[in-house]
């Protein structure tokens, strides 16, 4: 009987064996580091979203982010026509967004501490879906009290190109491609890098279908 045929040419046959990648002084890729938690974090992550669904935010500037939004976590990241801030309630419901399930907090504990930063203790976790053709434009996370905790931020689903650049917006940044699974850990000297997705590719996950989903840690307040 033939074996399971595997498309070279696909995007996931493209992956990286697991291992970390250093992309900056302070920032690494941690190859497919989220697997063995994904069995515990997508009920996890179900849970999160039948409480606060995702949804379409407007940046000050009129224009509707093509990725959807959700957050969970202490703290929850918004944008409406009057700015960028990070929010105790749901804008959506009225109610505090959903706790951020240990499962999570853990993984990006863990993460976090095995790129170089230990003790990070993450309260806010913004949740970003894509489907084929959302971005996210090239920009430095700022809105958070301090900047000395890293960011973490893990991949599942569909794979992206990640711009990763430098301190100025000019800059031109890497492009890193992201898979179902891998982590991106960035702080320190790097903690302000400009960074962004390029846009999905159309395609279909085999576990998380058409769309890619992006698990944003950091310590906000
Ligand atoms: O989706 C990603 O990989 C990055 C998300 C991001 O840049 C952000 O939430 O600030």
């Amino acid at each position: 009987m033939p074996g399971p045929t595997v498309d070279l040419f696909a995007d996931d046959a493209l992956q990286q064996p697991a291992g970390r990648e250093q992309i900056g002084e302070q920032s690494h890729v941690l190859r497919g580091y989220a697997l063995p938690w994904i069995e515990h974090l997508l009920p996890a992550l179900r849970c999160v979203l039948a409480q606060s669904p995702f949804r379409q935010m407007v940046t000050p500037g009129g224009f509707t982010m093509s990725a959807a939004l959700s957050s969970c976590g202490e703290l929850g990241w918004t944008t409406d026509p009057s700015g960028y801030r990070y929010t105790a309630l749901d804008p959506r419901s009225g109610h505090p967004w959903p706790a951020m399930p240990e499962t999570l907090r853990q993984l990006a504990a863990h993460a976090a501490a095995d790129a170089g930063f230990s003790d990070f203790v993450p309260d806010a976790c913004l949740i970003n879906r894509y489907v084929p053709g959302a971005k996210m434009s090239l920009h430095q996370d700022k809105n958070e009290r301090c900047y000395t905790a890293p960011v973490v931020s893990v991949s599942l689903g569909l794979p992206a190109i990640f711009l990763f650049g430098g301190h100025a917006r000019s800059d031109k940044p890497q492009k890193i491609s992201l898979f179902h699974g891998d982590v991106v850990v960035w702080g320190g000297v790097d903690r302000l890098r400009f960074h962004g997705v390029m846009p999905v590719k159309d395609g279909t996950h085999p576990v998380m279908g058409p769309q890619r989903i992006n698990l944003t840690f950091r310590t906000a307040g």
